[in-house]
């Protein structure tokens, strides 16, 4: 068993409770590595190394260039590292091997494409109407940033926060997953290795209704960034809302993949398959609704149920492993519990619909892929975000029902539209109410594109250019070079 310490101002550091909290390898249902249970009072340290480091003459004086440079190097160290940090993630979360070594060796172009941005926040000198001033605009960090991240994709989703908030020169307290804080730990090497000046970049580990308030609600913290369930995501903006603090949310989703009549089915098939199936549906992109055109119906979902037999299951760290156990006890209860919903509701199981007990798949938390057809758009598990292996398929007729089905339920992160008509692609990629539209693909994200939630799905906008401006305020500068100061009793 191997312990690691948080990084708070530069130093490493045990918690102040000197207790510990276990990370559980999802495969073998046991411990494998301890990490610090943060109180508090460590929450209150971070905080205030993170206030000094942004104000410090290290980091508040250091050109936006030789920021860009530090998340360069950063970007440099992840890279030579990417095969060690990956066998960490997915020994903490269960997830493919083949899946976290490739985000692994993604996550440095985050580091690259905002590091090369950090330099070109420009503000704008605006032709105002009153002679004899000058107006222009500059974009200012807003000070310490609270990123808040959840296990299924650890340092992916801290990238987006981290590579955006640290370009524009914020500094930075970091609470990972209580289920997967090991990845975060090891970056923290990297941070300093890199050159950061200490307290620009806090990691605080433990237990989220443990700490999470003081973190959320801290006077000296700026700005909430979190990624996480809906319900955690509510309470989070609600006390955010207390102080008056910045807030951008990730919240999962109710992602529709939509298959018409049209489309090269072989290729539908995969893109529901890697869809659901993928990271045993652990993502806030999971399209957990396939909507089937009704003249395809029963032949499509006969050969995705088909497809879907030949995943195998087995140890994520095997690159030949297809589908992983679920990360933690309490998913592994939850998405039970949900097939359960969905048995009672009426919806009919076709493939899967319980745990999978095998003697390769050892003491892991596995649950058989899931397929349930014949589901009714109203059902509890066409409406309620799973996180596992669970499918439900929707029959329908026309456009506007797979529309009104697809945008019928709280969430809109994301959406799959399958067909050759470019008619229906545009048509349909406008008229659905989520964050991103994949025509004939599925799950594709990259550094250069704007990704976030509509509707219930969250707040806000990671990856792109404009991502950058959720971590940055305009401040306004008016300077009069008129050679007489105008009469102070008219408002100029
Ligand atoms: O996530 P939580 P959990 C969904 C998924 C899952 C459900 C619950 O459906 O079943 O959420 O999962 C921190 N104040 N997603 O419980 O609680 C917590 O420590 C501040 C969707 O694991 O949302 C962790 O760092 N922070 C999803 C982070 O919030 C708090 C990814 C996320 O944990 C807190 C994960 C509090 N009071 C789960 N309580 C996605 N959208 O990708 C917890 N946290």
């Amino acid at each position: 068993m191997q312990d690691y310490d948080m990084l708070i101002g530069g130093n490493w550091a045990a918690s102040a409770g000197k207790q510990w909290v276990e990370s559980v390898n999802p495969f073998t249902a046991k411990a494998w590595a301890r990490v610090p249970r943060g109180t508090v009072a460590d929450v209150d340290r971070a905080v205030s190394a993170a206030k000094h480091a942004f104000v410090s003459k290290e980091w508040s004086g250091m050109t936006a260039s030789a920021r860009g440079l530090l998340l360069f190097r950063l970007a440099d160290l992840i890279a030579k590292h990417a095969e060690e940090i990956a066998k960490v993630e997915t020994t903490d979360n269960g997830k493919l091997i083949n899946e976290m070594a490739g985000q692994l060796r993604y996550i440095p172009q985050w580091f690259r494409y905002f590091g090369g941005l950090a330099d070109k926040l420009e503000g704008r000198v605006i032709p105002i109407d009153k002679p004899g001033v000058l107006n222009f605009t500059r974009y200012e960090p807003l000070g310490v940033v609270v990123a808040i991240t959840p296990w299924n994709s650890p340092l992916m989703l801290a990238t987006w926060k981290l590579a955006p908030l640290l370009a524009a020169g914020n500094t930075v307290v970091w609470k990972p997953s209580e289920h997967s804080s090991v990845s975060a730990l090891i970056l923290g090497k990297l941070f300093k290795e890199a050159g950061f000046p200490d307290g620009v970049v806090n990691i605080v580990t433990g237990f989220g209704n443990e700490i999470g308030e003081r973190l959320v609600t801290h006077p000296d913290v700026a700005k909430v960034a979190f990624t996480g369930g809906d319900q955690t995501g509510q309470h989070v903006y609600e006390q955010a809302a207390r102080g008056i603090k910045h807030v951008t949310l990730e919240l999962g989703g109710k992602s529709a993949n939509i298959v018409f009549d049209d489309a090269s089915m072989d290729d539908a098939i995969k893109g529901v398959i890697s869809g659901i199936f993928a990271a045993s549906g652990q993502t806030c992109i999971a399209g957990s609704r396939a909507l089937i055109h009704r003249p395809i119906y029963n032949e499509f979902v006969g050969k995705l149920v088909e497809f879907a037999k030949t995943a195998k299951m087995g140890d994520p760290l095997s690159t030949e492993t297809q589908v992983g156990p679920v990360t933690t006890p309490q998913q592994y209860k939850k998405v039970l519990e949900y097939i359960q919903i969905a048995k009672d509701e009426g919806a009919k199981c076709v493939l899967g619909g319980g745990p999978a007990k095998r003697p390769e798949l050892g003491d892991g938390w596995f649950v058989e892929p899931t397929i349930f057809s014949e589901v009714d758009p109203k059902m509890r598990i066409a409406q309620e975000e799973v996180f596992g292996p669970v499918l439900s398929i929707i029959p329908f007729d026309t456009e506007e029902q797979a529309i009104e089905i697809a945008n019928g339920t709280i969430f809109g992160l994301a959406a799959g539209v399958w067909t050759k008509s470019m008619r229906r692609a545009l048509v349909m990629s406008e008229k659905l109410q989520a964050g991103t539209v994949w025509v004939n693909t599925y799950m594709a994200v990259s550094y250069l594109s704007p990704f976030g939630g509509y509707k219930r799905s969250g707040i806000g906008r990671e990856s792109g250019i404009e991502s950058i401006r959720e971590y940055l305020q305009t401040k306004s500068i008016w300077i009069d070079v008129s050679e007489s100061t105008p009469n102070p009793f008219v408002m100029r």
